[in-house]
């Protein structure tokens, strides 16, 4: 039967516009998604640079349709101004230090408490292990997505008066700590005077003798250039802090599935070379810190047992706050783990 020329003609143009439609088109839940990442620290920073590691491997598992940009140094605005930023749906990412979490989610607050883990290896393995993974699962309690935790590093001290070679040798210092009472009770409880502030108000703190001292891994020290306002770091090595890559929930709760195990895996990829690069550069902080002219003496393990000691008040406390439970399940994820 002779196929009547204008039908089949017409049929073809319509298969071929919607071929044309469906290439062109993004499908349901592959649309173009443009995100914004705020970090406190500045871009020489691990932070921002697991910031842009995270961006970068987005944009190419996406074929560029999902967009992250960096805003670094606090641009967005501090810490917890992001957090509320992303918890109101106004901005999508950032990474803070676990310890102003705590003011959200109190039982974050069992990763400040002092001298908990020996070394990385304890602290990667309680963090990418069920603990670490179970507080993560927690945040969306408060409106927010725990994506991976990132390196901070160990917090060592820093001051413009004198070395810290013993406890005593705390007393009397105005000491900036993040906004944290257990931070805040543990630098009171060592005899100095804690004042709490946001890292991106710092620098000028420091330089004009707002207050006399800080405390910060080397990478901290080095990306802000408190070198230039800071003569003496000691290693106290007091806490391991991480930080914690989270998106929002009002951002994420709009996402495709596949779009979220898409952010999911470049969490996962952006954290190996996020802590790669934090131990790179913090193996080699101290000696450029020293080059910077500060006098870095270490504080003995006998001492920095002793600060333990007299801290046992302050870890008691800060246990309860944070639930006997969690402290205890968070000890026994470190003793698991073989030093
Ligand atoms: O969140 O506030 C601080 O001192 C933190 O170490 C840092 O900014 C990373």
């Amino acid at each position: 039967m002779m196929k009547h020329p204008k039908i089949s003609t017409l049929f073809s143009v319509v298969a071929i516009a919607l071929a044309c439609l469906c290439l062109g088109a993004p499908s349901a839940g592959a649309q173009e998604i443009k995100a914004r990442f705020g970090t406190s620290l500045p871009d020489s920073h691990p932070q921002t640079l697991g910031a842009r590691k995270f961006a970068e491997i987005v944009e190419q598992k996406s074929g560029g349709r999902i967009k992250v940009t960096v805003y670094s140094g606090a641009q967005l605005g501090s810490d917890q101004q992001m957090q509320a930023a992303l918890r109101g749906g106004t901005q999508e990412f950032t990474a803070p230090s676990t310890a102003t979490l705590a003011n959200l989610l109190k039982e974050f607050g069992v990763f400040g408490l002092p001298f908990a883990f020996a070394n990385e290896k304890q602290a990667d393995a309680v963090f990418d292990g069920p603990y670490g993974q179970g507080m993560l699962a927690k945040l969306a309690e408060r409106d927010l997505i725990g994506l991976a935790f990132w390196e901070n590093g160990f917090r060592n001290f820093t001051n413009s008066r004198r070395p810290i070679v013993k406890a005593e040798d705390l007393a009397g210092l105005k000491v900036r700590t993040m906004q944290n009472n257990l931070y805040i009770d543990m630098f009171n409880g060592l005899g100095a005077n804690a004042v709490p502030m946001p890292v991106n108000e710092l620098y000028t703190a420091l330089e004009t003798k707002a207050v006399d001292a800080q405390e910060n891994p080397f990478t901290v020290v080095q990306a802000q250039k408190f070198y230039d306002v800071q003569k003496y770091l000691s290693t106290t090595g007091h806490a391991y802090d991480a930080q914690v890559l989270i998106a929002s929930k009002k951002f994420w709760d709009k996402l495709s599935a596949a779009d979220r195990t898409l952010l999911q895996d470049a969490a996962r990829e952006a954290t190996l070379y996020q802590r790669q690069v934090s131990r790179e550069l913090n193996a080699k902080a101290r000696a450029d810190l020293v080059k910077e002219g500060m006098l870095v003496n270490d504080v003995s393990d006998a001492e920095r047992k002793r600060m333990r000691e007299k801290l046992l008040p302050v870890i008691a406390k800060h246990q309860a706050v944070v639930g006997e439970e969690t402290a205890k399940e968070f000890f026994a994820a470190i003793a698991k783990v073989p030093n």
